[in-house]
């Protein structure tokens, strides 16, 4: 580990973006040239179960990926796992990368760090112009779960109607008006949602911000307290 750099020891305390968070920022742009196949919000919240379902189905590689069965993917862990899906990065945006999803400092991904770092790397690693070429060619070798990552790409496209990068808390509004005038409640919810993303609360929730909450509403949490109670 010795001389490492220790660099950005405190990201909570730094609200630049880092070099990363640029990159994917401008990842989605140009993503959202393509614009997005959702027409309403509802039909966001539709596809939970099947972006669930998906997700769950991911849970056997990550346990493939976590060799020592410890129940988080450490950094050399993950350095293997990118290069079996052949996904290039240099050992700095591995480790930025690694940085940016473990949120919860502990030196490991946990599944839902795990599922928001490789949605990250599908953004990124992703060719917007193949957008109708998905199946045919694969970025991450798993098709189904980049379909899945499409999908979630997709809403935050939908949500991010100036196509800056952010869905800012007018847009979130926006969204939801335009789907169901006459439902106030589920609009209340929505609303609730956006806070619990925007964790700096300035307004704006960027695409990782958007990835951790997805992982969270869809469900693949409650996944975990089954398995440990199949295990009993
Ligand atoms: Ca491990
Ligand atoms: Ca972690
Ligand atoms: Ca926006």
């Amino acid at each position: 580990m010795g001389g490492v750099v220790a660099k950005g020891e405190s990201p909570k305390a730094s609200v630049q973006e880092s070099k990363l968070e640029t990159r994917i920022i401008e990842a989605m742009k140009r993503r959202e040239v393509g614009g997005s196949t959702i027409i309403s919000f509802n039909t966001i919240i539709l596809k939970f179960p099947k972006i669930d379902e998906s997700l769950r189905k991911f849970k056997a590689a990550f346990e493939e990926f976590d060799e020592d069965g410890n129940g988080a993917i450490d950094l050399q862990e993950l350095k293997h796992c990118l290069n079996k899906m052949e996904i290039s990065f240099t050992d700095e945006e591995t480790s930025d990368l690694f940085e940016a999803c473990d949120i919860n400092e502990d030196m490991g991904m946990n599944f839902n760090e795990f599922i928001v770092l490789l949605c990250l790397v599908y953004l990124l690693k992703k060719d917007p112009t193949a957008k109708h070429t998905l199946s045919e060619k694969s970025c991450i070798g798993m098709p189904n779960l980049e379909a899945t990552f499409e999908t979630i790409v997709d809403a935050f496209v939908f949500l991010d109607k100036n196509k800056d990068g952010y869905v800012s808390k007018d847009e979130m509004v926006d969204a939801i008006n335009e789907t169901t005038p006459g439902e106030r409640s589920s609009g209340r919810i929505a609303m609730k949602r956006f806070e619990e993303m925007d964790w700096d609360k300035n307004g704006a929730v960027n695409f990782k911000e958007f990835l951790f909450a997805f992982t969270h509403w869809v469900g693949i949490e409650e996944f975990e307290d089954e398995e440990e109670e199949e295990k009993s």
